[in-house]
């Protein structure tokens, strides 16, 4: 019997087997005798890639022969998660490599459990552009994705004795076979230096940015399948290089480490991902990020456009510029240095045509979230830029001046520089000015950005401000992570919902049909029982596959609340605590989330939960009735796990801060009712599902802002409601602190002291009360069912394909354009 793969291949009728056995002999370099699971996945990995290359390589040709108009979307973090059952599945070749694999003796689904997340992104933000990368792709609309390519992309998180430890995210240390490298196409990045101004005799003036310190980009591109199409787009992320190898000079000296230390500090630019979800932190190294994948990115989109065409004339018709927050929007005085600067148009004409290029996506309302780059630092980095933003500012303030003459507050309001506590550039300002369009992410939102954050912009720009709320790919959200409730849907109304979410309505006629429902309540019971055996495996702790499972899953962050969800925990505890032979609803509250490195109290609050976990699993008195479990390394791959097995969706962010929120979605459409409040895409899900088939609590953002004005005292809550007292005393009397004194204070002072911010105890008696209604419900188990199944049933707004349409239509003005690879 032959050891070797390849004498096997030309046998083989089907393409993909083919290239498979012959990417495990040639590209990973085994035989029978020496292959390993990884093998495996890599030889699979590269043969569907060899089936996109050909669809990609077509699709970019389409795209350039048609000069159709296309969208760049620009944004720091991709939060891609793993690639391997996308392609399958886009590729349609699931059932065939299944099968493959089977015959082999090999289990696709441990294949699939080796490929490791591709986690370039915190959360939010970076899921919703990797949702809209595919719904972009699906749909055929000619688009493109840039971004960078992080060597560590958001750290790994341990957890031990409680707390979380942060471990580096070597992601591809045992190499990516998506990412395909092309040191073709390779740009200059400058830096630093100095800019010099020379009169022409012609009396213009011309600027020149010398004795910069350049860096250079060198991109990778990810070919993103569309599903059921052949369209494959584009996904390029830069990665930093040195200039120079060497310096020689050190080198020739004998200094081998200073030699290198240059290229070390060049290629420091593309290290790391900075893991801070919604707090801009002004760093130096993060301006650097910045800037370069933007720089490396319009030098491209010039680069290809000078290739085909000879004026800028229709530039603008053409190009369409989506900024994913304000961390590419330095892209807006890139773009104007290389028209005026390298192309020698006119400041007016240049800002004409930036100004039809971008558009800008809001994505939170915190304003330690909001970007300001102080001068000083700022010019440091980019002389040339600085002068240029100032420039755009001088327009924009005569014209505001020639509207509001005399009108201070207006001035300081709408200018790009702040002049308070130091002067700063405010990017959101800057990308405001400077875009046809900004967008909130849910109508809530949208609303407190035109009337609470920036008033005077949404008078100045009147129709500027449009509302997209978020959406997520079915693909991912249903098809690939449920697979089992994908299949019954399909099975009463076809498959259509795949690509057409408002068609899963369909499924409301069966709600009465008893296989319907019961298949559907036999689906979550499984999803429940493998989610249980893998918190066993990962918590050691055992939990009931009957009980209720709660989950509250997603960055910590104290306007998310997942401390009011504690604090609903620990009366919960208390209340079975005194009455051990009450009769409970069993509940199982699973968290799961990273903190960011340098956020305390996050990190504490992680510690706390583990500690009541450690309290409560074991005490006698609770039995099955409570478990409180937190599932470490929060990722895309686990969620996947978390999201098909829940009964409750836990969306509880204080009313008015949570932008959207896109996890509340993917829990709806697996089944799961959401316990939230009036926030974010809540509300809008509640319009959809109805308010009836939700649990919805707590204050409106109306009123958070209203209590907040009329001085909200968290004291006075705890001195009227003794649950609430007792959860608090809790905190700091040594239930929970396993010897360790004080280890709560600080979330204690926070609650007590320091004006309890985010509003927890005044939305407590609510969420306790809403929290005890759900199981009256859950005791309804028909009931229950039912609402679950119109959970799933009223969701199709929220696929990311209606959002990417409305962009397309409204904002972007671009077109389908279908590949047909047969013509
Ligand atoms: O729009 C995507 C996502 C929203 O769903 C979340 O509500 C919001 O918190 C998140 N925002 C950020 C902001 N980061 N910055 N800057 O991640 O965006």
């Amino acid at each position: 019997r032959s050891i070797f793969f390849t004498d096997k291949a030309e046998e083989c009728e089907s393409e993909l087997k083919s290239l498979f056995l012959n990417h495990l002999e040639y590209s990973l370099i085994k035989d029978i005798t020496t292959v390993k699971p990884w093998d495996i996945y890599y030889a699979l990995a590269l043969s569907l890639r060899d089936l996109l290359i050909e669809r990609w390589l077509r699709t970019q040709y389409e795209y350039r022969k048609q000069d159709v108009k296309k969208v760049y979307y620009l944004s720091l973090e991709f939060l891609l998660g793993r690639m391997l059952t996308n392609s399958l599945i886009n590729l349609d070749v699931y059932n065939e490599v299944y099968d493959m694999l089977k015959e082999m003796g090999i289990s696709l689904e441990d294949i699939i459990e080796l490929e490791p997340d591709m986690g370039l992104g915190n959360g939010g933000l970076g899921r919703l552009a990797a949702c809209f990368m595919d719904s972009l792709a699906t749909q055929a609309y000619p688009a493109y994705g840039y971004g960078i390519r992080y060597d560590y992309g958001i750290f790994k998180q341990q957890i031990v004795q409680g707390y979380q430890v942060e471990e580096p995210d070597n992601w591809r240390k045992n190499g990516c076979p998506w990412e395909i490298n092309r040191p073709e196409l390779t740009y200059r990045v400058r830096f630093g230096g100095k800019v010099i101004s020379e009169t022409l005799p012609d009396g213009r003036i011309e600027h020149h940015w010398i004795d910069t310190e350049d860096v250079l980009a060198v991109a990778w591109d990810i070919p993103v399948p569309g599903y059921q199409v052949d369209n494959v787009n584009n996904l390029r992320l830069w990665q930093a290089t040195s200039t120079a190898e060497f310096d020689l000079e050190y080198f020739n000296n004998g200094d081998y480490v200073k030699a290198v230390e240059k290229k070390t500090i060049s290629e420091n630019i593309s290290k790391v991902l900075y893991p801070n979800d919604n707090v801009h932190l002004g760093r130096m190294l993060r301006l650097q990020q910045e800037y370069f994948f933007v720089s490396a990115t319009l030098q491209d989109i010039f680069a290809h456009w000078k290739r085909y065409h000879h004026s800028f004339n229709n530039f603008a018709d053409k190009i369409a510029i989506q900024l994913n927050d304000t961390h590419p929007a330095l892209a807006i005085p890139e773009m104007l240095r290389i028209l005026i600067d390298e192309e020698r148009m006119s400041f007016e004409n240049a800002w004409e045509i930036t100004k039809r290029c971008f558009s800008y996506t809001n994505h939170t309302i915190l304003p330690e979230a909001l970007e300001k780059w102080g001068i000083a630092l700022f010019e440091e980095l980019l002389p040339r830029h600085l002068m240029l933003i100032y420039q755009i500012n001088n327009v924009v303030m005569e014209e505001v001046m020639r509207l509001y003459p005399g009108d201070l507050a207006k001035m300081r309001n709408l200018s790009i520089i702040e002049e308070t506590n130091g002067k700063a550039i405010r990017m959101a300002q800057l990308a405001i000015h400077s875009s046809h369009t900004v967008n909130g992410v849910a109508k809530l939102h949208t609303k407190i950005l035109c009337e609470r954050i920036f008033p005077d912009l949404a008078e100045l720009y009147p129709g500027k401000f449009q509302n997209k709320t978020n959406g997520i790919t079915p693909r991912l959200w249903l098809h690939t992570c449920n697979p089992q409730l994908a299949s019954l849907i399909s099975e009463y109304i076809g498959s259509g919902w795949i690509t057409n979410l408002e068609e899963i309505r369909g499924i409301e006629k069966y709600i009465n049909d008893p296989d319907f429902r019961t298949s559907f309540a036999e689906v979550k019971d499984i999803n429940k029982s493998h989610l249980s055996r893998y918190i066993y495996r990962e918590t050691g702790i055992r939990v009931q596959v009957n009980s209720l499972f709660d989950a509250q899953i997603k960055r910590l962050h104290e306007y998310k609340r997942q401390l009011l969800n504690v604090m609903g925990t620990i009366a919960r505890y208390f209340r079975i605590k005194d009455n051990p032979n009450g009769n409970f609803v069993p509940r199982t509250v699973i968290f799961a989330g990273k903190a960011a490195p340098g956020y305390f109290l996050a990190k504490r609050l992680i510690k706390l939960i583990n500690n009541i976990g450690e309290v409560v699993n074991k005490d006698p008195d609770i039995k099955d009735r409570l478990k409180v479990v937190f599932l470490p390394n929060y990722c895309v791959s686990l969620a996947e796990r978390i999201i098909p097995a829940a009964d409750l969706s836990i969306q509880i962010s204080t009313a008015g801060y949570e932008a959207s929120g896109t996890g509340n979605m993917k829990f709806a459409l697996n089944g799961a009712l959401t316990l939230g409040t009036l926030d974010g895409a809540n509300i809008e899900m509640a319009e959809e599902i109805g308010a009836e088939n939700m649990f919805i609590f707590g204050l409106t953002a109306e009123e958070v802002k209203e209590l907040n004005q009329s001085g909200y005292n968290p004291r006075s809550y705890y001195e009227s409601d003794p649950e609430l007292k007792r959860v608090v005393d809790s905190l700091i009397d040594g239930t929970f602190e396993e010897g360790e004194k004080d280890l709560f204070l600080p979330i204690w002072k926070a609650l007590m002291e320091d004006g309890d911010s985010y509003l927890n105890m005044a939305d407590f008696r609510a969420f306790v009360e809403t929290s005890n209604k759900v199981d009256e419900f859950y005791l309804n188990r028909e009931e229950w069912i039912t609402k679950a199944i119109l959970n799933v049933a009223r969701v199709g707004k929220f696929s990311s394909d209606r959002a990417i349409k409305e962009y397309a239509d409204d904002i972007w003005g671009i077109k389908p354009l279908p590949l047909e690879l047969n013509n």
